[in-house]
Parts: structure tokens; sequence; C-alpha cells
């Protein structure tokens, strides 16, 4: 069985995430989506509901399953039994940090990371950006799934 993992903060999940994800599904038999809990990093929705909406947004897909870890990366793939993290790489000012996170990685359990070129459509996305303008009541519609967008105009419509 050849397995990946797919990890990230996923607060909340974008259309950029999700290209990534689709994409892996179809490259390894079975995809763990890994939302990392960051105790010292407050979201602005819980681990929960983010596990709730990647379930959501992957359900048709088949072999991919989401769970929280508390803890190194490299941990749980070595309790899964996982050889291979899959990260999406959306312009050069990703690479320096991802490939420290690679390297250590391997260095830290032999596991490999595998980079996927970002969609040219996401390239520019991130969960940060997303708030933002939601936030400010900006259109972010063609940018996450509806039901992360319902979410977020929940989430931040204030009485
Ligand atoms: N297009 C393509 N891919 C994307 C896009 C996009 N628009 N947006 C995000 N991605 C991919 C990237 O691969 C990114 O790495 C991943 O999705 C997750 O993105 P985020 O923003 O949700 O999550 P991050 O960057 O905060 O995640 C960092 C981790 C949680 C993966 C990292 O900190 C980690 O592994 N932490 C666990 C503790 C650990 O092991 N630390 C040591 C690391 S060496």
């Amino acid at each position: 069985m050849r397995r990946a993992v797919c990890p990230g903060s996923f607060d909340p999940v974008t259309n950029g995430h999700l290209d990534i994800i689709a994409r892996a599904s179809k490259l390894y038999d079975e995809v763990y989506v890994a939302v990392m809990i960051n105790k010292s990093k407050r979201g602005l929705f819980t681990v929960e509901e983010r596990i709730d909406l990647i379930r959501e947004v992957t359900g048709d897909y088949g072999n991919v399953r989401v769970e929280a870890f508390h803890g190194l990366l490299v941990d749980f793939c070595k309790q899964r039994d996982i050889p291979a993290i899959v990260k999406g790489l959306r312009a050069v000012s990703d690479f320096d940090y991802e490939l420290q996170m690679a390297q250590m990685n391997n260095g830290l359990s032999g596991v490999e990371t595998l980079f996927v070129p970002t969609n040219p459509a996401y390239s520019f996305l991130s969960s940060s950006l997303v708030k933002e303008v939601a936030a400010w009541g900006g259109d972010v519609a063609h940018l996450v799934p509806p039901v992360v967008l319902e979410a977020l105009r929940s989430r931040l419509t204030r009485p």
C-alpha cells in the first residue's frame, strides 16, 4: 500500500490545498491529511472545525483520511508507516523554508518530501490571505469550496 501525507494548518482549507490533496490522491493508494496542532497559534477555526470542513470537501475522493496530530510530522508518519510527505510549492518564496523542513524531516527519520507545483490559478493563495480578504468583506468565493465560504461568512459576521 503506497501512503502519503499532506500536512498543514488548514485554517481553513482552500482550493490550493484541495488541488494538492486531489493530485496526491491520484498518485497514492492512501492519503492522510494531517491537521497539525500548533498550540501557540490561535486559529480562526478550531481543529475539529477544520477537520470537519476537510472531510466534507474530500469525501468523494475515497482514499483520503483526515486526522489531527500534536507533535512532529515525522512521528505522525512513523506511527502510520507513511514514507512520503506531499507539499505544494507556490513560488520561490516557499522554497527556502520547505527545503529546510524537507531536509530536517529526512534527516530525522528518512521520510521523503515530494513537491507538487501549484496550479497557477492558486499560486497566490493562502489561508491567511483568504481570512484577511473575507474579514474585510472581499469576495473569496472562487478561492475556497462553498462549505468553507459559508463557514467563513458565519464566523466573520459580527452581530
Ligand atoms: N497551492 C499549493 N499548495 C498549497 C497552497 C496553494 N495555494 N497553499 C498551501 N499549500 C500547501 C503547501 O504545501 C503547504 O505547506 C501546505 O499546503 C499547508 O499549508 P498551510 O498554510 O495550511 O500550513 P502551514 O504552512 O502552516 O503548515 C506547516 C506544517 C504544519 C506542515 C509544519 O509546520 C509542520 O510540519 N509542523 C509539525 C511540527 C513539525 O514536525 N515541525 C518540524 C518541521 S521540520
